[in-house]
């Protein structure tokens, strides 16, 4: 008896795993535990004519089967309904038009870019304040009230309150961040500037910067030159060029002005590079010890670079945009191109 019973369950879990339907697992469950003929219902009716010894052994045996198979179908039963409700769609509901998912804007897809290939060079990236003090954003930057290089940087002030204002450049972290986290530091600062502008195709009242330092003990010039060409040719290639030529920034000492071989001639000279073969990207220099006192560092211990890149430039640069307020006026027609 014990045999049969043994041959019965291992037949029966044959039969539960190959059934492929609810009706094909239906059969099975008759086949086995049908109240009328299954073939287990069977032997279980007949224990009661077995000897007092085969009663005991078989019958215990074949109630431990009885549960067994029963588990085994209800969860071949779950499986199947689940299957069939996956695959269950109505062919006669109309299809719903596409949503549409939008794309980063061309800007936030330029820092991400610039963001991991700092990150890679061990920058940390920080953010600060829009509306800023007078102190961050000149004082400290070594521009006095009455220093004419305000004029190039006018911007928006706060009614009543004219040491609040609308931040000019990104450098306006430089001081905060040192201040912050102390040298040695190296950071990137991304970011909206405004300033009082007359608009045109290179000019916004509103567009990105992004700032960066490197601040430690022996930090010189040949670091900024490596930094900036190994930037200059992740963002436009191999063959990108880097021309340095002096520039007066009242914050960097010496200061320049940064160009890359135009993207749109090669360096062969085009209309957009007036004919020169480079594109100016960014300004940079070796930080002016007034800064680094501003800072709470001493010049004699510390020395660092500083680099300022206007970002929406480099973003027209890199997508081939020729005006820049098309960035800012949010149409999607245009922006759905990115
Ligand atoms: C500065 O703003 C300095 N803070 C950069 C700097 C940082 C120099 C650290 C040295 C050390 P500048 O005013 O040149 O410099 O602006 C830098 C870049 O911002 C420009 O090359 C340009 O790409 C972008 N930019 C400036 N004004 C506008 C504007 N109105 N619209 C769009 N982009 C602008």
């Amino acid at each position: 008896m014990k045999e049969i019973l043994e041959d019965l369950l291992t037949r029966a879990t044959a039969a539960v795993a190959a059934t492929t339907t609810l009706d094909e697992l239906e059969a099975v469950d008759t086949a086995f535990l049908g109240r009328k003929q299954g073939e287990l219902t069977n032997i279980l009716r007949g224990v009661k004519d077995l000897s007092v010894e085969e009663k005991r052994i078989a019958g215990s045996r074949a109630n431990e089967i009885k549960i067994e198979l029963e588990t085994a179908l209800a969860a071949r039963r779950e499986l199947l309904q689940e299957q069939s409700e996956d695959t269950t769609f109505d062919i006669s509901e109309p299809v719903l038009p596409r949503a549409s998912h939008g794309t980063l804007h061309p800007i936030t897809q330029i820092s991400e870019i610039l963001e991991k290939f700092f990150a890679g060079l061990g920058f940390t990236t920080l953010s600060g304040p829009e509306l800023e003090h007078d102190y961050f954003n000149f004082e400290a930057l070594h521009i006095a009230p009455d220093h004419p290089a305000r004029d190039m940087q006018d911007t928006f002030y706060i009614k009543d309150h004219p040491e609040w204002l609308m931040r000019t450049h990104t450098s306006s972290m430089q001081v905060r961040a040192l201040r912050e986290y102390g040298a040695p530091l190296a950071a990137i600062m991304p970011g909206r500037c405004y300033r009082n502008e007359a608009t045109d195709v290179r000019h916004e009242h509103t567009f990105h910067q992004m700032d960066g330092f490197m601040v430690g003990p022996k930090i010189s010039f040949a670091e900024l030159k490596g930094v900036l060409l190994a930037l200059a040719q992740h963002l436009y290639g191999p063959d990108t060029e880097v021309r340095l030529r002096p520039k007066f920034y009242p914050f960097v000492e010496p200061g320049v002005n940064g160009e890359v071989t135009c993207v749109f001639c090669k360096g062969k000279g085009c209309k957009l590079c007036k004919h020169t073969g480079f594109l100016e990207v960014f300004g940079a220099g070796m930080i002016h010890p007034e800064v680094l006192r501003a800072a709470n560092l001493n010049p004699e211990e510390f020395s660092g670079f500083a680099f300022g890149l206007g970002l929406t430039r480099l973003a027209m640069l890199k997508y081939g945009v020729s005006d820049v307020r098309l960035l800012q006026n949010s149409s999607v027609n245009f922006l759905e191109q990115f």
